[in-house]
């Protein structure tokens, strides 16, 4: 076992011994690891992502704030087994803090959910229960009192991200610029910029409201037990205010595609309407009592904006020299690309689907 990270997790307030500490999940930003104890409890020790969470302490400001409110909500309503149903992060023994640096990065634990699954994929069934999840997780945040802020500030915000698109074309740092695929992709995607950029015009006319949203919806981040009832939603780093299609949208981006966000078979991409048609029903079956009629009418454009800006994003970086995602080979960015390009057009094809399938829904 590795010295130092026994050293770290040993900062915080844990009971037991560590018996071992190892690389958990896949994610792109984060270094996660599991540190197993002989205690009654094993720990997830994580290296938050510095160059991208710049304000640690307003991270975790959200995430106490907001895990204490679900926390007491469950009590509440007579929940039991609350430790596997909300995350709870250990202080630090020193500072009591919830995260601990050493100058050289930021760490946090919290408890290890037992005997808990996460997939890459889903069933419709199981979509429907995610649906429900996440209506469930906005509505539980819907009355928080705390302030939360923008751990990313802007993150979901289109205009930014086409922004920072036409910054890296120009800025050209990898001398990426001059490969053909690169120039089409780009065409593919400028005709659809304005198109996507309406959240931000209905933001600004005062019509579209923020909510406390999790903001990175991916399939994987939704925690089942065994029998596939939904446990709770982990990564809360980007939880923050943002409009309802963050949600929604990305969500959809990663459970409806056909193959994963990096598949190079692009043919293969498509969207599953049956997958979204259990997730919305889902989700409205949770969701319907706060949310706006406009909000409602907008969740086609959701699931096509999430992987339009999922596209934009990895494209950029790409572009950029893959600066900000984890790649595991050169042209990982340019695949990731090339797939979210393909669901975003196979997405815009099903929107009169979507439309017709929301209107049908009685609740
Ligand atoms: C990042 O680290 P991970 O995989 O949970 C990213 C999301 C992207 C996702 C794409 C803070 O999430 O926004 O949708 O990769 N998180 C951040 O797979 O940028
Ligand atoms: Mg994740």
């Amino acid at each position: 076992m590795d010295q130092r990270a026994n050293n770290i997790a040993s900062q915080f307030d844990i009971q037991g011994n560590i018996l071992d500490i190892k690389p958990l999940g896949n994610g792109l930003i984060n270094d996660t690891f599991k540190v197993q104890t002989d205690g009654a409890d094993d720990y997830v020790l994580q290296r938050i992502n510095n160059a991208i969470f710049r304000d640690v302490e307003l991270l975790q400001h959200n995430i106490e704030c907001a895990t204490a409110h679900i926390r007491k909500k469950l009590a509440e309503a007579g929940e039991t087994d609350i430790d596997r149903k909300v995350l709870r992060f250990i202080p630090c023994k020193t500072t009591g803090k919830t995260y601990w640096t050493d100058g050289n990065g930021y760490w946090r634990v919290s408890v290890f959910v037992k005997d808990a699954f996460t997939y890459e994929t889903v069933n419709p069934e199981y979509s429907y229960y995610c649906g429900k999840a996440f209506g469930r997780f906005e509505a539980q945040l819907a009355d928080i009192p705390d302030k939360l802020g923008e751990t990313i500030p802007d993150f979901h915000n289109m205009e930014l991200r086409a922004r920072q698109l036409h910054e890296a074309v120009k800025a050209d740092a990898a001398g990426r610029m001059a490969q053909p695929e690169v120039q089409a992709i780009l065409a593919d995607l400028l005709p659809f910029e304005e198109e996507m950029c309406k959240a931000e015009r209905l933001y600004r006319e005062g019509k579209l409201p923020k909510r406390i949203c999790h903001c990175d919806t991916k399939v994987n981040n939704m925690m089942f037990d065994a029998e596939g009832n939904i446990l709770c939603v982990i990564d809360l780093d980007t939880l923050m205010p943002s409009f309802v299609f963050s949600d929604f949208g990305d969500f959809l981006r990663t459970a409806a595609n056909t193959v994963a966000e990096d598949d190079p078979a692009v043919e293969k991409v498509d969207f599953k309407m049956d997958i979204f048609e259990a997730f919305t029903k889902g989700y409205l079956e949770s969701a319907r009592v706060f949310l706006t009629p406009l909000e409602v009418e907008n969740l086609p454009y959701a699931a096509c904006l999430f992987p339009y800006m999922q596209a934009v994003r990895f494209f950029a970086d790409y572009i950029n020299g893959d600066t900000y995602y984890k790649v595991k080979y050169p042209e990982h960015n340019l695949v990731r690309t090339r797939n979210q390009v393909a669901l975003f057009h196979a997405a815009r094809r099903n929107v009169p689907a979507m439309k017709a399938f929301i209107a049908s829904l009685s609740c």
